[in-house]
């Protein structure tokens, strides 16, 4: 073999080992951006998606989004003309469509969502204060309540808030967010917004409140 042979290989092996490099890496940001992509809309691909939190701050209305409103199979109710909100107080039960709650005196609350997923943001909320929506009904602001979703199945359908944040005056059935409707995404028609409380309790797309 002579040197000129040699370095001829070496050359061409050179050459192979950077193509196949390039195209390797190439492969790897392709893959790299279809995953990223796809996690955004497909949800399967999410528990691969390794930029998950970065992904999740973008979402409507400048908040991320755990739980689609397609993913927890609530678009239809909570879009449907006929949606209103069930109080069941110890005396009576009242029913309030979106006209009727916003009609009710509105309160603002400045409070995060602090999701256990890593992300945590904040917001300005406009709604019902839950005290006042509870006079609605006769019941004492230091009321136990039984919050329901929409949804059919999940495991945060239904959640207790303890009486203590029922009387707390930032505690809403938000209908905004930024001063806009509550996005679809963000619980529309009408969601709870309560100060310290972990997002899995932040209940969107209300069905019913039950004193309990
Ligand atoms: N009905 C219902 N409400 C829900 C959830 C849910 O799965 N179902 N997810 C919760 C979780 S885990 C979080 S962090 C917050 C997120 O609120 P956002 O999507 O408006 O940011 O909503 C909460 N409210
Ligand atoms: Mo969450």
């Amino acid at each position: 073999m002579s040197s000129k042979a040699i370095g001829h290989d070496e050359a061409e092996a050179a050459a192979r080992i950077s193509r196949r490099t390039l195209l390797a890496s190439a492969g790897l940001g392709t893959a790299a951006v279809v995953l990223l992509t796809a996690g955004q809309t497909v949800p399967w691909l999410e528990p691969l998606n390794l930029f998950a939190p970065r992904v999740r701050s973008v979402g409507p209305q400048g908040l991320p989004v755990n739980r689609t409103s397609s993913e927890a199979d609530v678009v239809q109710a909570a879009t449907s003309p006929d949606w209103s909100l069930e109080l069941r107080g110890p005396a009576r039960t009242v029913a309030f469509n979106r006209a009727e709650l916003l009609a009710l005196p509105q309160s603002r609350s400045e409070l995060p969502i602090a999701c256990v997923e890593g992300w945590s943001a904040g917001a300005s909320w406009d709604g019902v204060a839950m005290r006042r929506l509870l006079a609605e009904v006769g019941a004492p602001p230091e009321s136990r309540l039984r919050i329901t979703s929409l949804e059919v199945s999940g495991a945060y359908r239904v959640t207790d808030l303890p009486a203590e944040y029922a009387a707390d005056p930032l505690t809403l059935v938000a209908l905004g967010v930024g001063g806009e409707p509550l996005h679809l995404e963000h619980g529309y028609p009408a969601r709870i917004i309560a100060p310290a409380r972990p997002g899995v309790l932040q209940t969107k797309w209300l069905r019913s409140i039950e004193v309990i």
